[in-house]
């Protein structure tokens, strides 16, 4: 009997996504190596350590993995610490193992893209007030005059920051990430600095390379009322607004809408060349009036959702449907940069993987354009806050022996990257209680 595939379109770009920090190892002058070093700050009180030793060289085997698994793209990010560790001063040997980086990408035939910024700051800028000082604007945009100058011969695809909205929360409302406040206010301050910092990138980049193709990497989280209830209603649209919509908004109108005023910022219309959307999971909310430090809301997954070993992920396919229709809002090419699950054993991954791309699959069928799905992560990482406890990796990392091993998911993402498609027989041989669902 034929058996159905699902093909992708021509030139898909299909890889994985990591993030310096979290892969590179051994960089003390940044701020979440200071951080690591509170007690208390790190789940366990881990510390990154070599992480997967990238900056020990390890970078070129797992490229080879790469390679060997037809990848044909990769994002990484480059740490601004590495390249500028003083106000005065730029390290020269940092940029040109950043170099050697790109180069062993090309030779092994898979796409750059560049994340500039992720998550992570040199010490120094953290000493002048990082992102809550407006000083922040020139000093990233000397930053990405001068790593985008010397990398721009490998790379044209960039993501100037990472996830703002996460950053956002996680540094000045959740408080977990450095530096670790608690201030709405600030927040909202950090976060115009990052809507005029990305900005000033896109423009110089775009001034250094013409053929540069600029956009930010936003996290997309799918909220759904919880009932049919008004309140329920208008606080998961206020959710959605708030968290999903504010950056690229003001990146398409160049007018930043916060909760408490709105910034005119003309330099900032018109600058995505497409839009990054980094897809994990979907929550519901319903209206809590006993809960104001949560915006009265209490979120929570859907009933019966398969979650990740943390916890922190559920299942939810669909809401890689909506998050596409979602992004389309704004009007250019959309491309995943980042979708996976915490997974130590690979239990629910290749589920979550062929089911996420079915209906990514889909949604392109029905003329969305998305260009690529980058797989997070390829070798398990440093995972901020929550330390080594969330194995993301279509390889395992023995942090001990820096050993590597392979996730059967690893192997059915190759098969995806090599034919450029999802098959019947891929379902049944890696997610078999998959295969009614995505060809019945
Ligand atoms: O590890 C992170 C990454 O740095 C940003 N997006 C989400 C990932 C998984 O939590």
């Amino acid at each position: 009997m034929p058996k159905g595939t699902y093909y992708f379109t021509k030139n898909f770009l299909w890889g994985c996504a990591t993030a310096a920090h979290q892969v590179e190892g051994r960089n003390e002058n940044n701020t979440w190596y200071a951080w690591e070093q509170e007690p208390g700050r790190i789940l366990n009180d881990a510390q990154s350590g070599l992480a997967c030793d990238w900056w020990g060289g390890r970078w070129q085997e797992d490229f080879d993995r790469a390679q060997a698994a037809s990848h044909n793209a990769h994002r990484l990010s480059i740490a601004w610490s590495r390249i500028q560790p003083a106000p005065d001063r730029w390290d020269e040997a940092a940029l040109d193992r950043y170099r050697q980086m790109l180069i062993g990408l090309r030779e092994r035939k898979i796409t750059p893209m560049v994340t500039l910024h992720h998550f992570s700051e040199p010490l120094w800028v953290a000493e002048q007030g990082g992102w809550e000082n407006e000083d922040i604007v020139e000093l990233f945009a000397a930053f990405v005059h001068k790593a985008v100058q010397a990398l721009k011969p490998y790379c044209s695809l960039w993501v100037t920051i990472n996830e703002p909205n996460v950053f956002v929360f996680s540094a000045y409302i959740d408080g977990v990430f450095p530096p670790g406040k608690k201030d709405l206010k600030l927040g909202l301050r950090v976060l115009e600095h990052m809507v005029r910092a990305h900005a000033r990138a896109y423009h110089i980049i775009h001034e250094l390379q013409p053929e540069a193709r600029v956009g930010t990497a936003i996290n997309y989280r799918g909220f759904s009322p919880a009932t049919v209830f008004a309140a329920d209603r208008w606080l998961s649209n206020l959710f959605n607004k708030l968290f999903n919509d504010t950056f690229p908004r003001a990146l398409r109108d160049g007018v930043l809408h916060t909760l408490l005023n709105k910034h005119v910022i003309p330099d900032a219309a018109g600058t995505q060349d497409f839009l990054g959307l980094n897809y994990y999971t979907c929550e519901r909310v319903r209206f809590n009036p006993f809960a104001p430090g949560n915006l009265f809301s209490q979120r929570a997954f859907p009933a019966d959702s398969q979650v990740s070993d943390s916890g922190m992920i559920a299942h939810h396919p669909w809401g890689m449907i909506e998050c596409v229709r979602w992004g389309h809002q704004f009007g250019v090419p959309m491309i995943i940069t980042e979708n996976g699950v915490d997974d130590e054993d690979d239990q629910l991954r290749p589920q979550y993987l062929v089911e996420h791309l079915h209906d990514l699959w889909r949604i392109i069928n029905n003329n969305y354009p998305v260009e690529g799905y980058f797989h997070w992560t390829l070798v398990d990482n440093f995972e901020w806050e929550r330390g080594w406890t969330q194995r993301f990796g279509l390889w395992g990392l023995d942090i001990e022996t820096q050993a590597r091993v392979r996730r059967p998911s690893a192997d059915l993402f190759a098969e995806i990257c090599r034919t450029n498609g999802l098959s019947a027989d891929m379902v049944e041989k890696y997610a078999p209680q998959s295969l009614p669902k995505l060809f019945p």
